[in-house]
């Protein structure tokens, strides 16, 4: 329960510097560390700077930043005067910030240097932006608009929060946009806290000792709780690497004493198959948990990193809508890798029949709906939002299994079932055994078209260097996976590929190689 008076940024910052916190280290970045007095004082200065410029309570403005200590401090600052924080990813193109820019009506844009080229080149066709602010790596970037570090200077280090309340916008992340056009998810202050006071505080347990690290973007639902919030919200710190490689993240556990790693299954494998040696070569006594979400972390990921790392990783699942994880284990559990888990505390999820939106019964599949402090709420789209929300239900679109044991087992995106002679195979499964694999690094699972069968499941497998692939290998995988789950689930193509194609959030895109099969 929260007071009607309510703002994030207060909450986030301030109040720890009033309770006597102010020394504690907040940010941790290269080889700075920022302390909650001077988080505070630059989320003030540079509030005052952007009121002075025109920002208003209601303003959306966009924030464009890699993984960096001025992407927070601006949508603190943003928060702080009742204004909504609207960050980007950064490899959006000019068309897709044209889009996201004025269909969000953002007034002002924080751009970091190196991606204002792609905003220069939209800036003709944006209706609404009306002043552009630049923080530079070095001083010698030619451009007309307003300085970060000058606003930084002139801003006043005292200021009182706009008296927001608990249901007013805050934060607004557009989706990837795999199906159709972008759409713009937004979140209230409420909202943004009650993430932490579920999914972090009961599952994560964190106190002010723990240090948050990882890679996901701070524009990814994901990587702007784990990175922003959850730290923030329990005097914690952050750990913030730009573009951080798995190579990267290990350098920061050594040096910023990570204790819990957000992550995402690619990397997670990545640091397996590329630094095999990282529990000898690097200090990570400090590490206590990981995360993994945005794809589902494979059983076999899940055990390398309990017997290499002695390190357990927390899968779960959320969404850009949801705006953090809903399904997961708690650390404490006894976790079984085959699911994702329990209902976060403060949320009830069921599993119903997509036709009817009956609950079914315990053991069958059906769509995953949600119900808790978070929801589903689209900016301007009512057809989308009357879909997506039923009954004060909300539907992420995933096709689930709520087992006997009371865990969640996720099957598959709704679009991602493969339909094959009649039987439903779920792709993930497939993945999952297939994955198991030595010669695998990766692999994703498809239903390509079939004149027999409507649908054949495919597998697109990308191995390690040094790997021989050809029939034999296909071999081994179908053998592998006829010998583990029902025989029909076997792939009847596998195709070996040099990557595949990802979002910029690390989500394997299926959509493409169905696409791709269907031409
Ligand atoms: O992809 C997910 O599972 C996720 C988790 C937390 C927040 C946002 C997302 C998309």
């Amino acid at each position: 329960h929260y007071e009607k008076s309510l703002n994030v940024a207060t909450e986030l910052v301030d109040t720890h510097v009033e309770d006597g916190h102010g020394d504690d280290p907040a940010i941790r970045f290269e080889g700075e560390e920022i302390t909650y007095a001077d988080l505070q004082e630059r989320v003030n200065r540079f509030a005052n700077a952007l009121r002075d410029r025109g920002v208003e309570p209601g303003h959306r403005v966009l924030v464009r930043f890699p993984n960096r200590p001025e992407a927070i401090v601006a949508c603190l600052a943003v928060q702080k005067l009742g204004g909504v924080a609207l960050p980007s990813m950064k490899l959006l193109r000019a068309k897709e910030l044209e889009y996201i820019v004025n269909d969000a009506g953002a007034t002002h844009a924080v751009v970091y240097d190196d991606l204002l080229d792609e905003l220069e080149e939209a800036m003709p066709e944006l209706d609404t932006l009306e002043t552009v602010i630049v923080a530079e790596r070095g001083a010698d970037v030619d451009h007309d608009h307003l300085r970060f570090d000058d606003m930084l200077e002139a801003g006043d280090p005292d200021l009182e929060a706009y008296d927001t309340e608990r249901d007013d916008l805050a934060l607004m992340l557009y989706t990837s946009g795999t199906t159709g056009r972008p759409k713009g998810a937004v979140h209230t202050h409420r909202q943004l806290l009650s993430t932490a006071d579920t999914y972090a505080r009961y599952c994560l347990e964190p106190d002010r000792e723990d240090v948050f690290g990882g890679n996901p973007p701070l524009p990814f639902a994901y990587g702007y709780g784990d990175l922003v919030t959850f730290p923030l919200r329990f005097g914690a710190t952050t750990s913030l690497v730009e573009d951080a490689t798995p190579g990267d993240l290990l350098d920061a556990v050594d040096d910023h004493g990570i204790t819990i790693l957000c992550s995402i299954p690619t990397a997670f494998n990545q640091m397996l198959s590329e630094h095999p040696d990282a529990p000898s070569e690097y200090d990570l006594s400090s590490l206590r948990l990981g995360m993994s979400a945005g794809e589902p972390l494979s059983p076999s990921t899940f055990e390398a990193f309990q017997d290499d790392y002695g390190m357990t990783i927390l899968d779960g699942i959320g969404t850009t809508e949801m705006l953090h994880i809903f399904v997961s284990h708690r650390h404490h559990d006894d976790v079984d890798p085959s699911a994702t888990g329990f209902a976060v505390p403060g949320y009830e999820c069921k599993v119903v029949d997509p036709e009817t939106n009956e609950e079914v019964d315990r053991g069958e599949a059906g769509l995953l709906a949600v119900r808790g402090p978070t929801g589903i709420s689209y900016w301007g789209r009512p057809e989308k939002q009357n879909d997506a929300v039923v009954d004060g239900w909300s539907y992420p679109g995933d096709i689930f299994v709520h087992k006997p044991n009371g865990r969640f087992e996720y099957k598959s995106r709704r679009d991602d079932l493969i339909i094959s002679s009649g039987y439903n195979i779920p792709g993930p499964e497939v993945e999952n055994v297939i994955q198991e694999l030595e010669e695998v690094t990766e692999v994703a699972v498809i239903g390509a078209p079939d004149e027999t069968r409507g649908q054949i499941v495919k597998a697109f497998v990308v191995t390690p260097e040094g790997v021989v692939t050809g029939e034999s290998l296909e071999t081994d995988i179908q053998n592998h996976v006829k010998n583990t789950l029902a025989p029909y689930k076997y792939p009847r193509a596998v195709e070996f590929v040099d990557e595949l194609p990802r979002t910029e959030t690390g989500k394997i895109q299926r959509v493409k190689l169905r696409e791709r099969e269907r031409e």
